[in-house]
């Protein structure tokens, strides 16, 4: 069966696309830092889907942490035909002037550098083997600015940049590139941002019906089963209630 490589598996998106791409057969390997919730998952996906599951702890930050893990990938586990590009973050949400130099690199790390080095160490045997799909989790926020929303909406302008540039230099190997641009969805995302403050995390989903993790894995794995001549290039994403970055309804 095809193997789906997920990065920020622990948790939101990423979670959800790992039990999406279980339950349809996938083989899946599950990456993130926190190595109690893979294993977690991993026993929930073999128990659930009797699903083939090999975990990959390592952080996307980490240059030489990422070419070795994927380096060392068992022969059976190397041949990769989905890579989501899903772990990222935000960090803070302040004014520039008063932003954190300290987060900032942490999203541009994370958000940015995480991409490339996954993808770099990975995409060799897409091009060997003439075939792949590299799919990257960018936002709305890689297409729109909105206030104190700064280096994240910076580092995922990024994101979309990478998108396109990927796609460019991929199609003559027949590697597809798909960019997902998600609005506001209810996971650890602020919890996150916030840096665990609870209350102010809760408040960003009040009065309105956000996207849920499950909905953005519903279009993941829908942009991954389209047959072999057709790419879905760029997918936006939005609750009802929200129209653009800055505009929500709310009840
Ligand atoms: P969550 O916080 O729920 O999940 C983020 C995941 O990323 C976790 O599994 C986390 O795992 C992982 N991660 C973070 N840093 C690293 C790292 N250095 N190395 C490896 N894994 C890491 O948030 P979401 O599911 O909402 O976010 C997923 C993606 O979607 C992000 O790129 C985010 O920017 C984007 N997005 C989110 C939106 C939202 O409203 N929720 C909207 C649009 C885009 P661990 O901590 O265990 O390493
Ligand atoms: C996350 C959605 O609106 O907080 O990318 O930037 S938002």
């Amino acid at each position: 069966m095809a193997i789906v490589f997920i990065t920020g598996a622990s948790s939101g998106f990423g979670k959800a696309c790992a039990q999406k791409f279980a339950a349809s057969g996938y083989s899946i390997i599950l990456n993130a830092r926190r190595t109690e919730r893979l294993l977690a998952l991993k026993a929930d996906l073999e128990k659930s889907y009797k699903a083939s599951v090999y975990l990959l702890p390592f952080d996307v930050t980490n240059k030489n942490e990422v070419e070795t893990a994927i380096k060392n990938l068992p022969d059976n586990w190397k041949r990769v035909d989905i890579l989501i590009n899903n772990a990222g973050l935000a960090a803070g949400r302040d004014f520039f002037q008063d932003g954190d130099i300290q987060d900032w690199e942490k999203m541009i790390d994370t958000n940015v550098k995480g991409i490339l080095y996954v993808t770099k160490f990975l995409v060799g045997e897409m091009i060997k083997r003439k075939s792949g799909h590299i799919i990257n989790v960018s936002s709305l926020a890689g297409q729109e600015i909105y206030p104190q929303g700064n280096v994240y909406c910076a580092s995922k302008h990024a994101v979309t940049a990478l998108s396109k540039g990927m796609r460019m230099d991929l199609v003559q190997h027949n590697i597809k590139v798909t960019n997902i641009s998600p609005g506001l969805a209810e996971t650890e995302f602020s919890f996150v941002r916030f840096h665990g403050d609870e209350e102010k995390a809760k408040q960003v989903y009040e009065g309105y019906t956000p996207l849920s993790a499950e909905d953005i894995a519903d279009v993941i794995y829908f942009a991954a089963t389209r047959p072999a001549h057709v790419n879905l290039e760029e997918i936006t994403i939005l609750p009802t209630a929200q129209s653009d970055s800055r505009t929500i309804r709310k009840e």
